[in-house]
């Protein structure tokens, strides 16, 4: 069984680093040579909270020729990146290969659709923390669970096979029934931590420290479950608001992946994660204004120089 993880940031550098502890055929491919060198020659450090662990790490590569085929593709590239880094490795896909998105933010799944029959692609969500020091060395700040599904009926029988992979590597797996609640669940949890948190610059827990920002945050979510209301899906907890104070003070000394974003001065995906609810919310006439404004504050961010 051949796993390829497409991006090698925080998450796919964490899950390749456990899908290679447990003897697993796992690659990475990353866009930037440089950064391929760099973990070919000096392996991946995970930090944990008790202590870091390092795994050599050659199967590793810029090229995608240079990966042949795949029976399992994990897509953890920034959502904004989906498309070419599907229309890059079409080359690895045949009908065997499995396609996994665990990224955050929507229209993923719409874009491995041009290329990948809907039948081999499996979406969900991962809720572990983890923050990128160097290139390789990564910190991982929080367990979680990775909950997934198929997203056609057809699908279902693909499911069995990642879930075993994953637990064999130490990583806690779930099935969902409906990935549409699975990921707009995820997506107001983003869309209440993600925005805040770069543009304060704060960790996730403080934005339950300082009333007026958590006032802030429950606006942003109350439109988000409106849109999701809206759209017909029902989220997967009964209050939207508890739900995303919880996640903040689980992940309360995390530092979001716009946080990250922001900092280390890359593009975020804000468009595919407050812009998503924006752009259904035009749709479907459910005003969105804290979340547009959210989303051009970000946008801004971005720019500055
Ligand atoms: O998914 C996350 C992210 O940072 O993108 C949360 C859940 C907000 C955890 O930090």
């Amino acid at each position: 069984m051949k796993t390829v993880i497409i991006g090698a940031g925080a998450m796919g550098c964490l899950y390749a680093a456990m899908l290679a502890r447990a003897g697993k055929e796992v690659w990475l491919r990353v866009r930037n040579k440089a950064h391929a060198d760099t973990i070919r020659t000096r392996g991946l450090l995970i930090e944990e909270s008790d202590r870091p662990w390092h795994i050599p790490f050659e199967r590793i590569t810029s090229e995608p020729a240079l990966l042949g085929g795949a029976d399992i593709v994990i897509l953890f590239v920034k959502a904004y990146d989906t498309a070419e880094a599907l229309s890059s490795i079409a080359g690895i896909i045949s009908d065997k290969t499995t396609v996994v998105t665990l990224q955050n933010g929507l229209g993923n799944v719409e874009h491995i659709r041009r290329y990948v029959p809907e039948h081999q692609i499996l979406a969900g969500t991962t809720a572990h923390g983890a923050n990128v020091v160097s290139t390789g060395h990564v910190r991982h700040a929080g367990v979680g669970e990775t909950v997934f599904g198929p997203v056609t009926a057809a699908g279902k029988k693909r499911v069995g096979a990642v879930k075993e992979l994953f637990e064999q590597a130490g990583i806690t797996a779930t099935i969902a029934n409906d990935v549409n609640v699975l990921l707009w669940g995820k997506l107001i949890v983003n869309i209440g931590i993600n925005p805040l948190t770069a543009i304060m610059r704060i960790k996730n827990g403080q934005i339950l420290d300082y009333p007026p920002l958590r006032e802030t945050m429950h606006k942003i979510v109350q439109e988000g479950a409106a849109v999701a209301a809206a759209l017909g899906v029902t989220l997967p907890y009964p209050d939207p608001v508890r739900k995303v104070e919880d996640v903040c003070k689980a992940t309360a000394q995390n530092i979001s992946s716009m946080h990250q974003d922001i900092r280390a001065g890359r593009k975020t995906e804000i468009g595919q994660i407050n812009g998503a609810v924006v752009s259904y919310g035009d749709k479907l006439e459910v005003p969105t204004p804290v979340n547009s404004m959210l989303a051009n504050l970000v946008q801004t961010m971005e720019q500055l120089k």
